[in-house]
């Protein structure tokens, strides 16, 4: 029996010298110190051994036991480092390779315009209301007092989906759907997407942004309005800005105004930017019609509000000097960068 144990132990010396990977040896595990392993075998027949010999041969084959786990161990810890270091280095990185190069987006100008525009209402303590960009034509015509006939209904310039439902020419309809909803105060801007059916060219897209703004409450008047667009045109444009109003025609406000500021490049001078004008207009504007209010539920005897729309399209041209409108939309990544 001696014998036997000395001889597994020569045996698994040899083996263990001759494997190469680490799944080989796991097949030596079992098969040396398995339940049918050589050394379990050998065991077995420690009945058949006298009570004196017993203790010593049980002994013997714990000291062989650990003995044959030793150089398994061993041997799987070799190889396994070995296997390492081979796939280490077949995954070597070669450091000096150029990287993957990351380009980061921007916000387009118009979002750029309409955030900052947005931000000085904030600080007013508007609100931002939106609503939909397919509209009736009760909201984006009739309750604005734009009557049946009038040349903004025709064909010629707004997209009819049907005879009842067009895609809004302003953003006023979501003021209509707000002064329906709420009671006075209100005080919101209401920029998004609208549509007109115009050729394309330098100046005119059938999808352009528009931002309007409409405070309705007790005793408002026009020196609101003025003080109100004088403050955003300031932050806009610089503090040394001025504005003026033109008297105009809105069917939806009266009395209206066109709004100059005086030119953020020449500052009153004359320059190409203004047209030798000293002014460049950048919003309409007035005192919301009585009719308006009384078509939203709002007593035109208690309230008065004003209201005013700016293109989103063209204070970006003015801001950044850019004097293509399509460039807005070619969306050539050469010019967006540089904003
Ligand atoms: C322009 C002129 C304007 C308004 C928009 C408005 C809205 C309601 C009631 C009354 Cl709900 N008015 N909006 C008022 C005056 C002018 O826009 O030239 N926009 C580019």
């Amino acid at each position: 029996m001696k014998q036997k144990l000395a001889e597994i132990v020569k045996q698994v010396e040899e083996s263990v010298k001759s494997v190469t990977e680490a799944k080989d040896i796991e097949q030596l595990r079992v098969k040396y110190l398995g339940k049918k392993g050589e050394l379990t075998l050998v065991l077995r027949g420690m009945g058949a051994l006298t009570p004196e010999e017993r203790p010593l041969i049980g002994k013997m084959a714990n000291d062989v036991r650990e003995k044959i786990e030793f150089l398994i161990n061993d041997a799987f810890e070799k190889i396994s480092e070995n296997e390492n270091i081979e796939k280490l280095k077949k995954e070597k990185i070669d450091v000096t390779m150029p990287g993957t190069k990351y380009t980061l987006g921007k916000k387009h100008p118009l979002t750029l315009v309409i955030e900052e525009i947005e931000n000085v209402f904030l600080g007013l303590g508007y609100k931002i209301a939106e609503g939909p960009e397919v509209e009736l034509d009760y909201y984006n015509f009739e309750a604005l007092n734009i009557q049946e006939g009038h040349p903004a209904r025709d064909e010629q310039d707004t997209f009819y989906i049907s005879k009842e439902v067009v895609l809004r020419t302003q953003t006023s309809p979501v003021q209509i759907r707000v002064m329906e909803k709420s009671e006075p105060p209100i005080k919101i801007i209401c920029p998004g997407r609208v549509y007109r059916s115009d050729a394309v060219d330098a100046t005119h897209s059938p999808v352009f942004h528009q931002i309007e703004g409409l405070v309705v409450d007790k005793g408002i008047t026009m020196a609101d309005l003025r003080g109100t667009l004088e403050i955003f045109a300031k932050s806009m444009f610089g503090q040394d800005t001025k504005i003026r109003f033109r008297p105009h025609h809105f069917p939806f406000t009266e009395p209206s105004a066109e709004v100059d500021v005086s030119c953020w490049n020449c500052h009153g001078e004359g320059c190409k930017v203004c047209r030798g004008e000293g002014w460049v207009e950048i919003l309409g504007a007035g005192m919301v019609h009585p009719k308006v209010l009384k078509n939203c539920g709002i007593d035109p005897e208690i309230y008065s509000g004003f209201a005013f729309g700016l293109g989103v399209e063209r204070t970006a041209m003015g801001r950044f000097n850019i004097d293509d409108l399509r460039l807005l939309y070619e969306n050539d990544v050469r010019f967006l960068n540089q904003f």
